[in-house]
This record gives C-alpha cells, sequence and structure tokens, in this order.
C-alpha cells in the first residue's frame, strides 16, 4: 500500500531536511498501518489504544524535542510533523502523545529536581510510564487563575484538597501534574504519583468526542504529597509555559485531520455519479475543495515558520495563539463541509470525517478555546487585556 499522499500546492515539502522528511515517512508508515485500521472500532467501543503509548516511544513521539534523560532530542519540526501524522488519524490519539510530552514530560524537565527526571523521564519517554496534566477545575476552565484545589505545607510534605476535571489520559495515568495554590496563593505544581493515599480518578463518559482518549477527573482528598515532588516554578507562567509546547503541536496535529478530510472527499467525490457525472465535477462541489486546499496550504506555511522561531527561541505565545486558533477552526470547518460533501455516508464510521468532526469539537475547546486565543492575539495587537 502506498504511504498517505498529503497535499502539497505550493511545495511546502521542499522546504524541510531530508531528515525531517524522512522522520514524517516512518510516522506516516506506522500511523498507516498501526492506527488507520483500528481507529474507527476503538471510537466506536470507547477504547483508548494504551498499547500504541510504548510504540509511540520507539517512533519518538514522546517528549520529542527533550534532550537527555534518554529522551529523543528531536527538533520542533520534527516533532510538529509527528503531530501531523498522529492527528490525520486521531485528535485522541494525539491528545494522549500530546500530554504525555508536552504537558508532563515538559514540566518536569523544565522545573523538576535531578531526582524527578531521573525518576520520571527514561519510562516516560518510553511510554512505559503515563502522565496526565490538571489544571482545570469544575469551575474554573477559561481562567484557571481562580483554581480552588489548595496544597498546604505540612512538615516535608503538601497536603493537596480539590477536584481538576476534563483530564486527558487521567486514569491511565501512572503520575499526575497537578496545579494548586500554596498558603502563600501561588500556583505551584506537584508531581502525585497514582498510588498516593487521597488521591482518586473517576472517568468522564458518555461523551460524544475524542472517544479514543480518556477523559477524567482527578480528586484529592488530604492527599499527601512529598515536598521533593514540587517543581520549582512559581505562579501561572509554570502551567501556561506547558499550554505553549502543547498548543504548537495541536497547531501541527489540525493540518493533519484537515488533510485526512480532503483526502477522503476527493476520492468520494471522483467516484461517486450523481445527475450522470462524478460530484468532483460539479462547480460547486469544485469551489468547496478549492477553498479547503487553500486553507491547509495557508496553515502549513503559517505554522512552519512558527516551527522555525520556536527553533531558535523566538516564538512569542500570541504566535502560537494565531497557529492553534486557526488551524482548529479550519480543520473544524473543513471536516463540516467534508461531512456534507459526503452526503448521508458523511454520518457513518465507514468514512472518517465524521469521527474527526466530533473530535475536533473538543480540540477547539481544549488548550484554551477559539475565544481565548482571540483575546490573546487582540491583547498583542491592542495592548488591552479584554479578559482582566
Ligand atoms: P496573566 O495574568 O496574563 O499571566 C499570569 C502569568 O503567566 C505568564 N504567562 C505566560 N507564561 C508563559 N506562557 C504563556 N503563554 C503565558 N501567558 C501568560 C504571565 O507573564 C504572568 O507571569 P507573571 O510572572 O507576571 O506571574 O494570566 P491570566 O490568568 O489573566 O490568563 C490569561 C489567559 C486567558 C490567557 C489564560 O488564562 C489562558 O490561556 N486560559 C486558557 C486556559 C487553557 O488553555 N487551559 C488548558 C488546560 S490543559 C488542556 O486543555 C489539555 S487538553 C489535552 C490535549 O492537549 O490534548
Ligand atoms: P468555559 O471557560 O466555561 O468557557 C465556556 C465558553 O465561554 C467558551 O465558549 C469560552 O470561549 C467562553 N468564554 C470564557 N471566558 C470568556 C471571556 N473572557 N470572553 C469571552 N468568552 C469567554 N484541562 C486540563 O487541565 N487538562 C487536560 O488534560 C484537559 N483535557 C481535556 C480534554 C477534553 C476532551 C476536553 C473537552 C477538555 C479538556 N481540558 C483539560 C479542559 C479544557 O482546557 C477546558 O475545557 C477549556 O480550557 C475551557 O474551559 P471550560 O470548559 O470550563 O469552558
Amino acid at each position: 500500500m502506498n504511504p498517505f499522499s498529503c497535499l502539497d500546492l505550493l511545495h511546502f515539502d521542499s522546504l524541510l531536511s531530508d531528515e525531517e522528511k524522512s522522520i514524517q515517512l516512518t510516522v506516516r508508515k506506522f500511523i498507516d498501518a498501526e492506527v488507520v485500521p483500528y481507529i474507527s472500532d476503538w471510537f466506536s467501543k470507547d477504547h483508548f489504544p494504551k498499547h500504541l503509548m510504548k510504540e509511540f516511544g520507539k517512533l519518538g513521539a514522546l517528549g520529542s524535542t527533550l534532550n537527555g534523560y534518554e529522551c529523543p532530542g528531536l527538533s520542533q519540526t520534527h516533532y510538529g510533523l509527528i503531530m501531523h501524522e498522529i492527528e490525520r488519524a486521531d485528535s485522541g490519539i494525539r491528545s494522549a502523545v500530546s500530554v504525555q510530552g508536552a504537558l508532563c514530560m515538559y514540566p518536569i524537565y523544565a522545573f523538576g529536581s535531578e531526582d524527578l527526571k531521573n525518576k520520571f523521564l527514561p519510562k516516560m519517554a518510553k511510554g512505559e510510564l503515563i502522565g496526565c496534566f490538571g489544571l482545570t477545575e469544575p469551575d474554573f476552565g477559561s481562567n484557571p487563575g481562580g483554581m480552588l484545589t489548595s496544597a498546604k505545607k505540612d512538615g516535608n510534605d503538601f497536603i493537596l484538597n480539590g477536584t481538576k476535571m476534563w483530564i486527558t489520559n487521567g486514569s491511565v495515568s501512572d503520575l499526575a501534574i497537578v496545579w494548586a495554590k500554596s498558603d502563600e496563593g501561588k500556583v505551584i505544581g506537584l508531581v502525585v504519583e497514582k498510588d498516593f493515599p487521597g488521591f482518586q480518578v473517576k472517568d468522564i463518559k458518555n461523551k460524544f468526542s475524542l472517544r479514543a482518549s480518556v477523559t477524567s477527573e482527578l480528586h484529592f482528598d488530604n492527599c499527601r504529597v512529598p515536598a521533593k515532588n514540587q517543581l520549582h516554578v512559581l505562579g501561572l507562567k509554570g502551567p501556561f509555559s506547558c499550554l505553549n509546547n502543547a498548543r504548537f503541536g495541536i497547531s501541527w496535529g489540525a493540518i493533519g485531520a484537515a488533510q485526512a478530510c480532503i483526502n477522503e472527499v476527493i476520492q468520494y467525490t471522483k467516484t461517486r455519479i450523481q445527475f450522470d457525472k462524478p460530484l468532483a465535477g460539479f462547480q460547486m462541489i469544485q469551489n468547496k475543495i478549492a477553498d479547503m486546499a487553500t486553507e491547509i496550504t495557508k496553515a502549513q506555511f503559517m505554522t512552519l515558520q512558527l516551527s522555525r522561531l520556536k527553533e531558535k527561541n523566538l516564538a512569542e505565545p500570541y504566535q502560537i495563539s494565531i497557529c492553534k486558533m486557526n488551524n482548529v477552526r479550519m480543520a473544524l470547518q473543513i471536516a463540516r463541509t467534508c461531512r456534507d460533501m459526503l452526503g448521508a455516508s458523511g454520518i457513518t464510521y465507514e468514512y472518517q470525517v465524521g469521527r474527526h468532526l466530533l473530535n475536533l469539537e473538543s480540540v477547539v475547546t481544549y488548550e484554551g478555546t477559539e475565544d481565548i486565543h482571540k483575546l490573546i492575539i487582540a491583547e498583542k495587537v491592542t495592548g488591552i487585556a479584554a479578559y482582566k
């Protein structure tokens, strides 16, 4: 079978190095063989394919850009292309990988003690340990600064109380990065291991989106966490710096989801005959295909530029917001248009567009909603923070 062929109307590929193309092709072949044939079934059965995590470890997809501690040490563009390939199959599978690398391994790497790094990073890079990231609470989503979860100092421990909501990987995790308020009212980060007494996890059921991904509530009832498990960062810049990396990966991933949708609809409309000719031969169908192809092309270049900036440590949060907001909105609109173009067939699991559409309804909400990213971008442009 030939590997998936991406739309590349402005020779985007010519801007990638041979090594970048080679890693992308390796991941593409793995995804085509080990994920695409099974994902519809996993999604329909609410099944998270945990076995993939060790395979992703072998591919360098877990903590891709981290150096040392047996981590892959790849570039930002490598990481982006890996996210693109994984989300081409499913946003939920990409979520598990994003959370592991960008939201769990990164804070341990950037803010953890040497002991924490040595204890967790090598095994997380191999997918032998899985992590989750608890920032959102039932009453504080877009505004995590209001969080109620508290971490009170008690000798050499913290006593953690509170609830985290909508947590990807929750019940399959061995450790959770939990953000809480200290006695001084400052946001601090703690590494909470799954067997710490007072830590309970409950899955959120009946989702119509990201069904191949686990989403959970985390409860902390006088959970005792050793002070040595504290991350050395104070304030919201701790969790927000993790979000920068995850939002960057999502920017790439969303292009992958859009590529999968347009590819499926091109095949379908070339073979579906209505009014005695293929749908692809009608001007209104071509109008939609041209618009979608142009949007994907724009997103490819914008996101590659962001990668190159990030490789030079020059990427700013508002630039990441531009790509996360634009690309997820673009992918969601493309999934909706493609669903319509498939007619009744588009509501079945036989085609992947409907699943991408449902998944992207979560992707547009998590890691900052479209509205929140607009506020971040407009704050940069006007100098006024409308959410304050
Ligand atoms: P604000 O007062 O603006 O800032 C507080 C401190 O944080 C610093 N900061 C950042 N640092 C690093 N990177 C960024 N992107 C940063 N943005 C802000 C800032 O400089 C300040 O530092 P300091 O030293 O002065 O204290 O904070 P605010 O509370 O007013 O926040 C503004 C806002 C709306 C932008 C922020 O709250 C926000 O982004 N809200 C959205 C919440 C969100 O995205 N949650 C995601 C949860 S995790 C998730 O969804 C995982 S999904 C699974 C998957 O990825 O697949
Ligand atoms: P709200 O903040 O209540 O927003 C509701 C609506 O109000 C949105 O349209 C929003 O844009 C709008 N709004 C809010 N504030 C403003 C404003 N100031 N101006 C204008 N409009 C505004 N969180 C984690 O910490 N870890 C995870 O692993 C994680 N995984 C997730 C997985 C899934 C499947 C989902 C759906 C969510 C996940 N989240 C996770 C939570 C996610 O980050 C939040 O859902 C998101 O930040 C939005 O918060 P909320 O749902 O409370 O919505």
